[in-house]
């Protein structure tokens, strides 16, 4: 059995609204962890990153430059704590803040593994997240984190640990698509990566889908991670989270099938994101996140 590293990503500046700073810390107060030792877990709080300078601290509005400096350096030390982990024998379930904790997560898997490009994730996410700076209308970083994954966008991100680009574009599978942009869908389709809308998957049927993305994920590949945007499920199962999207997945299905992706001995980490504890409903979203873990985490 893997030993868990629950390390929070305590980060809010990717968004305008900086609420998902408070996300691990509400985590780590409902006993997360005490839950997870319960269901037979060996898992530890390994690190809580903070940002520089907290949303609670700051009265004033930052600038844009500001939130730029306290992504990247933000980005930057939370590679080497998930590097960090791993040194020490653990499976790094980094749990957020905004989404472009992304960055730092698999900046710091990949620097372990030592992989150059030859990594897959799977990305489910109600959005895309593939802005850079010249097609972004909001300016947030948390729109831009699979862009710098694959190496576009402000250079000082996309590097903030250490790599030029992180994944190759064939190795990149999006699910739970079903609110985006047209330059991200641009973007994605001349990268030629592999997208799977809530609608694909009505179609499809999710054991079908996830056949597909196993394929793509392992395609040529050293190792793979799992992304999770928490609004890539439906509002209904998880309300705590910054842009609500209606006609999402069914968490229950969903965990079931992907359990053969993070059972595969080649799956490296696990990331959720975007929990914002302000906007959960009778701890739905929070419960969700501790479902998660144990379904696609237990042997
Ligand atoms: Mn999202």
């Amino acid at each position: 059995m893997r030993k868990l590293a629950l390390i929070g990503a305590a980060l809010g500046w990717g968004a305008k609204k900086f609420e998902t700073e408070q996300g691990p810390q509400h985590l780590k107060e409902s006993k997360l962890l005490e839950h997870l030792q319960q269901e037979g877990f060996i898992a530890c709080w390994w690190d809580h990153v903070t940002p520089l300078v907290k949303g609670s601290d700051f009265q004033a509005s930052p600038t844009i430059e500001q939130r730029w400096q306290w992504v990247v350096d933000f980005n930057h030390r939370l590679a080497n704590t998930v590097e960090k982990a791993l040194r020490a024998g653990y499976f790094p379930v980094v749990l957020g803040g905004d989404h472009s904790i992304a960055v730092g997560t698999w900046s710091g898997v990949t620097r372990y593994y030592q992989i150059t490009e030859k990594f897959g994730l799977l990305w489910l996410d109600a959005h895309m997240d593939a802005h850079t700076i010249e097609t972004t209308p909001s300016q947030n970083m948390h729109g831009m984190p699979v862009a710098a994954l694959l190496g576009y966008g402000r250079s000082d991100y996309v590097e903030s640990g250490g790599f030029k680009k992180i994944i190759r574009s064939e190795n990149l599978i999006h699910l739970g698509v079903r609110s985006y942009e047209p330059e991200e869908a641009e973007f994605l389709r001349r990268e030629n990566t592999l997208i799977f809308k809530t609608d694909d998957v009505n179609v499809l049927g999710l054991p079908q889908v996830v056949k597909k993305i196993f394929e793509r994920i392992t395609l040529g590949t050293q190792g793979f991670g799992i992304s999770i945007d928490l609004d890539g499920f439906d509002p209904q199962y998880a309300p705590g989270v910054c842009c609500r999207e209606p006609g999402g997945l069914h968490p229950t299905e969903v965990l079931k099938e992907l359990k053969v992706l993070t059972h595969h001995p080649l799956c490296y980490g696990l990331e959720i994101a975007e929990y914002n504890p302000s906007l959960d409903q009778n701890n739905k979203t929070r419960n969700l996140i501790e479902q998660i873990i144990i379904s696609l985490l237990r042997d």
